[in-house]
């Protein structure tokens, strides 16, 4: 059992020479985390599942709670005033915080409900964010001070770094805060599950496909063959391969439309890169660190191979040729 410690206590103690602001960042962030668990709980009787009937930047289909809680997030965002833009899934263009004055230092990027073709089902959603310093709205994940997710499932937990680890913390129903419950998280040099949606697999490269057969090969002394699991919802499948280890792909789609895979870099690949990262992972397109990629756009896309760092190893030497 860990010293019972609160999100806000825990940010404030981290040494971070901005702890301070950080700390109200992050409580603000929580809160939305909160709000939004609520509404998941309920969405199905108060008429909030289902889609609005618009599609977004990226040209799917929005669902009702993606802006609605978009807006929560913007919302507790502008009570910081210290956030001076956001860039989100749900926003074709960053939005300029107004009323922020001169003491604006932070760009937040998010995706306010990330794996929302699971909400009609009462699957696991998530919340994924990530500041950088400034107002520039295309930044590389190095340039991260914080990043982290609030995953909605059994129990709503939400997982951080600063730079300084990763700690994970569960809210407690009752008490209405967050308190740490996964005290610097390590992922397994290596694991015994993949995760990938194999219904791609036909548009993939040749070097992930082999990668994959390879995995699903039977050979007692490496291991194999590893396990599947696939929920399509990426903070749910991140968590899992951060806690047991393993690796997830969501690769570029090299014969048809997605070249540069689906999941967006500054408020998806990046932050869990870092992450990743800072439990002891990796994270790559398959050729190129994912922390180091500079963005052309703020909406742009990554393919992502992300986990263990031997699987991950593994998977780039495929795609490399040299297996
Ligand atoms: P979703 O479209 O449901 O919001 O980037 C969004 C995402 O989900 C990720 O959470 C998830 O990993 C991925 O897309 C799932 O995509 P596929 O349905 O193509 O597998």
């Amino acid at each position: 059992m860990n010293e019972p410690i609160t999100l806000n206590e825990h940010v404030k103690r981290s040494g971070h020479a901005e702890a301070a602001e950080l700390a109200i960042v992050i409580t603000q962030l929580a809160v939305a985390g909160k709000i939004i668990a609520r509404e998941l709980a309920r969405a199905a009787l108060v008429g909030q599942l289902g889609t609005t009937g618009e599609t977004n930047v990226q040209g799917e289909p929005v669902k009702k709670l993606d802006i609605w809680a978009n807006d929560v997030v913007v919302r507790a965002m502008e009570e910081t005033g210290l956030v001076t833009t956001l860039v989100s899934e749900e926003m074709a263009e960053p939005l300029r915080l107004t009323k922020t004055g001169a003491h604006g230092r932070y760009v937040v990027c998010f995706d306010p409900v990330d794996g929302s073709s699971n909400l009609d089902v009462n699957g696991i959603v998530g919340t994924i964010f990530s500041l950088r310093k400034g107002r520039e709205t295309v930044q590389p994940g190095t340039a991260q001070v914080v990043a982290g997710y609030i995953m909605y499932g059994p129990a709503t937990l939400l997982v951080l770094t600063t730079g300084d680890g990763v700690d994970g913390f569960t809210l407690g129903p009752t008490i209405g805060e967050f308190v740490r419950s996964h005290h610097q998280i390590r992922i397994p040099a290596r694991g015994r599950v993949y995760s990938v949606n194999e219904g791609n697999s036909t548009k993939w490269e040749p070097g992930v496909r082999r990668y994959i057969e390879y995995l699903r090969a039977a050979d007692v002394a490496t291991g194999r063959p590893y396990t599947a699991r696939y929920v399509g919802s990426l903070v749910a499948d991140f968590h899992r391969t951060l806690l047991e280890g393993g690796v997830f792909l969501y690769p570029a789609d090299a014969m048809g439309g997605k070249p540069s895979g689906k999941l967006r870099l500054q408020y998806e690949a990046a932050p869990m890169a870092w992450l990743v990262e800072q439990a002891g992972g990796r994270a790559t397109t398959g050729r190129a660190r994912i922390m180091t990629i500079h963005p052309a756009t703020p909406h742009q896309r990554v393919p992502l191979i992300i986990g263990s760092p031997e699987d991950v190893a593994l998977a780039e030497d495929f795609i490399a040729g040299r297996k």
